[in-house]
């Protein structure tokens, strides 16, 4: 998941108690309640200086792993191995992620899983499963954690990155969550690791910032006949076709596919973009070359980067990733995948040079170009959140609001919400 700049977390919460659904009292959050998060009610006013809520010494770290449930076990989880990946993989696609009306769930492929979870400096024990006794040793649960550099203001803090929380269906609301948690916890703190960063869709004690899913349409037709646009009142089929048209060509100057020699070019722009920003992670080198660089054939092609070369320089980056969704309601028999790109890093030298036109007017150019590259690689839709500089560009290139939201936090680190708040134009 991607980290974010700014989100007012009072015009959040206000949005929150509209909203409804999500929306408990703290105490009735008893397991977040018993964690090191900020409270629902902690005001900017009485906030302390940014650091660790709770101060962990070795020896208060549990030695072994809470018991689980009769007739299950703890396993970690050999992503090095094809089989086990294939096993995360069903888990996942058949419990993980829905939208609210169960009409999607997310279906991270096998080869996403392997470049989301094997990132430089990945471990073994960070993954973690739950198996079922007995002959099936069916994988019932899984947590996930990988290592990264966060910048949150002026600290720069080693922490894991959480992701893939998942429990089979028929094992829900048995509080097996809180025992996965408290166990990537406690491995995380035997190695050192005291700060955890990750997001969801629902809400807990207390987002550190959130934002909004916007979409865009690249085959509309396709997205109407699932049920996941809707057709404006007012507007006709052909209007809508006619409005999500894109140029056949990209249009930013020296505009090409990103190569193992603009690594360090990137690394370089892209490192001081993120500067701009409150939250970041800070990438390494070989981070760059990970999460950036396509090692795959065309078909299992999960990441998509772009660079602007002039003049020998790299001018601009951007890139998106795949994540289809399955589709799982009455629509599935007319298609049964969506195929989303989802807007991932960019960065642009207009940023810091005042004599160059506008960055606005620069990124609207490059996430254009983005579009239609991600039109050319058959995608349905590209998604893209209301964080970093996205809010400049989204409504000018006809993203719509969507009604997901995905709220970010942090664990065992107190710090001011991240301010600035989400354009309030772009809130439905
Ligand atoms: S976000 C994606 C989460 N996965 C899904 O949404 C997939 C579909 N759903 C499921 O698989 C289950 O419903 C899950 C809950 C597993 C989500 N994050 O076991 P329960 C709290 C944190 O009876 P179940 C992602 O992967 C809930 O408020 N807590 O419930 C990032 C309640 O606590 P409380 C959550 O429905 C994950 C308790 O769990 C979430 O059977 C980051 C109920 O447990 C959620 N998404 O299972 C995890 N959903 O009583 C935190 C519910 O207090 C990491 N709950 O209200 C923290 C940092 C750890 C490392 C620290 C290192 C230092």
């Amino acid at each position: 998941s991607e980290i974010l700049r700014k989100m007012d977390v009072s015009q959040l919460l206000s949005g929150i108690s509209l909203n409804g659904k999500n929306q408990k009292d703290m105490a009735s959050y008893k397991f977040w309640a018993t964690q090191p998060v900020p409270k629902f009610d902690e005001k900017p006013e009485d906030s302390r200086p940014d650091g660790p809520i709770k101060e962990v010494t070795p020896e208060m770290v549990p030695k072994t792993a809470a018991p689980l449930p009769e007739g299950y076990e703890w396993c970690e989880l050999d992503l090095t191995n094809d089989e086990e990946i294939k096993e995360v993989y069903k888990l996942l696609s058949q419990h993980y992620v829905e939208d609210d009306h169960a009409m999607f769930r997310f279906n991270y492929s096998a080869v996403f899983l392997d470049w989301a979870l094997k990132s430089p400096g990945w471990k073994k024990s960070w993954h973690i499963g739950v198996r079922a006794k007995g002959p099936s040793r069916l994988l019932v649960a899984s947590i996930f954690g990988i290592p990264i550099k966060l910048r949150i203001r002026q600290n720069v803090l080693d922490v894991v990155e959480i992701n893939f929380l998942c429990v089979h269906k028929k094992l829900r609301s048995r509080r097996l969550a809180p025992v996965l948690i408290k166990e990537i916890t406690r491995r995380c703190n035997l190695d050192g690791v005291y700060q955890a960063i990750y997001t969801g869709g629902v809400v807990l004690p207390t987002p550190v910032g959130s934002c909004r899913y916007f979409h865009r349409s690249l085959d509309w037709s396709k997205l109407y006949e699932i049920g996941f646009s809707p057709l404006p009142p007012n507007s006709t089929p052909a209007k809508m076709i006619a409005r999500n048209q894109l140029p056949s060509n990209t249009s930013t100057p020296g505009w090409r596919v990103m190569e193992e020699r603009d690594i360090e070019p990137v690394y370089d722009l892209l490192s001081r973009y993120l500067t701009r920003f409150e939250l970041a992670q800070e990438f390494t080198r070989d981070e760059v070359e990970h999460w950036f660089i396509n090692k795959h054939k065309p078909e299992d092609q999960v990441v998509w980067s772009f660079v602007a070369e002039q003049d020998g320089k790299i001018t601009d980056f951007g890139s998106f990733y795949c994540l289809e969704s399955s589709v799982i309601g009455e629509m599935s028999k007319k298609h049964d995948k969506i195929r989303a790109a989802y807007l991932y890093y960019y960065a642009s030298e207009h940023a810091f040079n005042p004599k160059e036109k506008g960055l606005k007017e620069r990124l609207t150019q490059l996430v254009q170009d983005l579009l239609i590259e991600a039109k050319k690689a058959k995608f349905d839709v590209f998604n893209a959140l209301t964080l970093h500089d996205n809010p400049l560009f989204l409504e000018q290139l006809k993203f719509g609001a969507g009604d997901g939201q995905l709220h970010h936090y942090l664990y065992n680190w107190r710090t001011k919400p991240i301010s600035g708040g989400i354009n309030a134009k772009n809130q439905p």
